[in-house]
């Protein structure tokens, strides 16, 4: 058969790529703009993480809300969500937790085309591994729960999950003998600074002031209400603000007069150089402690548990390192000639429940989305739904109604213990 000419359009994008390629970025738009702050906005966000930025995109696309800023102490996606190891999935055990990473999932399946911007979500599967009769037996359960909720997920057999991992030592002598695993096939990963570059760039078409560089240090209030911030680019007025700073919400919570229940740890993940192909699914490991995936560029991203103490050092130790490679090699002894290229951490808020934090605080129009603790870069897009959703209208979306402050108070709490994954 004849080889098919390459369609206009085609040639019209390769040559584009090359011309490109040696200009230097020569004459690109820039992406968002960086606006000198107003005197006062309708809503100022604080963080210009994943969560910030979305919330901020959905206030304007869902709410038409426009006269606001992001306040960004650092650069955009420079906490945690330019740090995380990039797994999306929607396999709680818990109803309430089910709806709302399941939305995310969804928003996540849809946000290349809404946003106009490849955010490269490759919906790859996650098996999480079980190494014990009991663990399998919660397996089930958890499996049946998710199915109940309309969730995707299977079992899997030690073979099954040796034909999706052929390097995985599946032999009874091995250091932790595997039992099984279940699968949830639509769950993968996404480009984390693409994430955040991609509501960056939606929220500025808007008129949003995405402003970098700008630490908040105090929160005015007058009368018990928030009137507005004090940040290193000077007094910026606000009607309501909202916080969405990850590791650092006690920190912004104490600049406003209350308390938040969140431990503040660091979790770390390390990579591997780059490899042939060797893993194209998600591997979850709970009881010993290890989670991979292989990236792109064959790299093996690996992370273990996080840091058993408080700290707000972005490192983390090389006990926690130690171990997760332990971890690793007793499932794949043929990664023990490997060499680790970078290792690097990020500060996570935890919860008690280890569920999130969307609600408001006992400072009049002052709202926060926190305690995503290891896994809230799944939760992205609902995170930023429902917090816009909150903001703009006073009222909790139903999806969060389960998760206020109040269930510190009054104990219906959602213990997402197991489901957080391998790092709590
Ligand atoms: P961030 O992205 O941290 O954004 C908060 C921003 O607030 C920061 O940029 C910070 O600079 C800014 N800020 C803080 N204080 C101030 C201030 N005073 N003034 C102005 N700005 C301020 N989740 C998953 O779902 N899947 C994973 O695979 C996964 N892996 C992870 C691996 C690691 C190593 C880590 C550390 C986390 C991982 N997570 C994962 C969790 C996930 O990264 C976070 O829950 C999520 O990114 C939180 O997003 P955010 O927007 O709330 O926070
Ligand atoms: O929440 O899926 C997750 C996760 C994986 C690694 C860290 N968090």
């Amino acid at each position: 058969m004849a080889a098919r000419k390459p369609s206009f359009r085609s040639r019209y994008s390769v040559l584009s790529l090359i011309r490109n390629a040696l200009s230097y970025h020569d004459g690109w738009a820039q992406a968002w703009r960086s606006p000198t702050p107003k005197e006062a906005y309708d809503v100022i966000i604080v963080g210009g993480g994943g969560h910030g930025l979305a919330s901020a995109y959905y206030l304007a696309k869902n709410h038409g809300i426009t006269n606001v800023a992001v306040l960004e102490k650092g650069w955009l996606g420079g906490g945690n969500t330019g740090r995380n190891t990039t797994v999306v999935r929607s396999n709680y055990l818990y109803p309430e937790s089910a709806r709302f990473y399941e939305l995310s999932l969804q928003l996540y399946e849809g946000l290349s085309r809404d946003l106009n911007y490849n955010v490269m979500l490759s919906q790859r599967g996650l098996i999480n591994l079980g190494f014990s009769r009991h663990e399998m037996d919660l397996f089930g359960r958890w499996s049946n729960a998710l199915q109940l909720n309309g969730i995707d997920s299977e079992m899997l057999t030690p073979a099954e999950i040796k034909k999706l991992a052929p390097l995985i030592d599946i032999s009874p002598s091995a250091r932790f003998p595997l039992h099984g695993g279940f699968i949830q096939r639509r769950a993968g990963i996404a480009r984390h600074d693409a994430v955040a570059w991609g509501y960056a760039r939606a929220a500025d078409a808007y008129g949003i002031d995405i402003i970098q560089e700008c630490e908040v240090k105090a929160v005015r209030r007058d009368r018990g209400r928030v009137v507005g911030l004090e940040t290193t680019k000077g007094y910026i007025g606000a009607k309501k603000v909202g916080i969405a700073v990850a590791g650092h919400t006690s920190v912004l919570a104490e600049m406003a007069g209350f308390r938040v229940p969140l431990d503040s740890c660091a979790l770390q993940a390390f990579v591997s150089e780059p490899i042939k192909p060797v893993l194209d699914v998600l591997l979850m490991a709970g009881l010993v402690h290890v989670y991979l995936s292989q990236s792109d560029k064959g790299e093996l991203v690996i992370g273990g548990g996080s840091d058993a103490y408080n700290s707000y050092a972005q490192r983390g130790s090389f006990s926690t390192i130690e171990h997760t490679v332990e971890a690793l090699l007793s499932l794949f002894p043929a990664f023990s000639r490997l060499r680790l290229m970078r290792q690097w951490a990020g500060i996570t808020d935890i919860s008690p429940d280890r569920s999130p934090i969307i609600d408001k605080t006992p400072v009049e129009n002052f709202f926060v989305n926190a305690g995503w603790g290891t896994g809230g870069f799944k939760a992205i897009p609902a995170g930023g739904w429902t917090f816009a959703h909150l903001i703009a209208t006073d009222r909790p979306h139903p999806l969060i109604e389960p998760f206020g402050l109040d269930r510190f108070r009054t104990g219906a709490l959602i213990d997402e213990g197991a489901a957080a994954g391998v790092a709590h």
